[in-house]
């Protein structure tokens, strides 16, 4: 194992597999391929899927091929650390005892290489966002989990899940990199007290919009997406770094 490691977020793998989709996995299976011939370490902060909820003995199939990508990494000693995204939070057992993931239902401090790296997903991050903070303390209440899973049949769940992922990319689509940038700045408020925490990096998604800053010797990055930029982190053992997959079929947005 070496002390390198791979940071994505935000790769929103889809429950409807089409043309685009088919390609979107290519490259990201060229990647895990990549990181695999390395044996470096993974780390998913949040939104891997974009719609991930386990029913008991029960899951997606729309997912089978991802599933065994990552089962074939975790074979080959490759290490996952699963952050949860606002997508993906509901992520389970399966992950854990069959495939062999490490996940996260919290943010939380790992130490990796003798560095403290800090993972938030970024939801949440907003502190003006009071109807975002009232909703997620609903839909991640045990309560709320346990009668999703025994009230919502898994087709019907599927279809709302397709429903609701159009209508935020249509909002997503709406943002402008104003917004964005007042959320990074956000994020940048959050990093510091981390780092007066101890932290050496903080890594987040979320945005959709990469951006490495340094604060010092610190380190935060927000990571991007695989849906547009094909942005990712890297580090080498020392430094953290802002990368991006080069895509052949899809369109690709620069780096900004
Ligand atoms: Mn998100």
């Amino acid at each position: 194992m070496k002390n390198t490691a791979y940071f994505l977020s935000d790769v929103h793998l889809r429950i409807q597999v089409d043309d685009v989709e088919r390609e979107r996995r290519k490259e990201l299976f060229l990647l895990l391929d990549h990181i695999k011939a390395e044996q470096a370490t993974l780390f998913i902060v949040g939104d891997w899927f974009d719609f991930y909820f386990e029913y008991g003995h029960v899951v997606s199939h729309a997912y089978l091929d991802v599933f065994s990508k990552m089962k074939e990494l975790v074979d080959a000693g490759i290490q996952i650390h699963f952050f949860g995204g606002n997508h993906d939070y509901w992520i389970g057992p399966f992950l854990s005892e069959n495939i062999g993931v490490k996940i996260y239902t919290k943010p939380a401090t790992i130490e990796f290489a003798d560095k403290k790296f800090y993972f938030n997903h970024g939801d949440g991050l907003d502190p003006d966002d009071v109807g975002y903070h009232r909703l997620r303390s609903v839909i991640q209440h045990p309560l709320f989990i346990w009668s999703f899973k025994w009230l919502i049949h898994p087709n019907a769940s599927h279809w709302i899940a397709n429903r609701l992922s159009r209508g935020s990319r249509k909002k997503y689509g709406k943002e402008t990199i104003v917004d964005k940038l007042n959320l990074i700045r956000k994020n940048y408020d959050f990093a510091e007290d981390r780092f007066a925490e101890g932290a050496d990096f903080v890594v987040t998604g979320h945005i959709h919009y990469p951006k490495l800053k340094m604060f010092d010797d610190r380190v935060f990055l927000t990571i991007g997406d695989f849906l547009n930029y094909f942005s990712y982190g890297y580090f080498d053992g020392v430094n953290l770094s802002l990368k991006q997959w080069q895509v052949k079929q899809l369109e690709q947005r620069e780096l900004p």
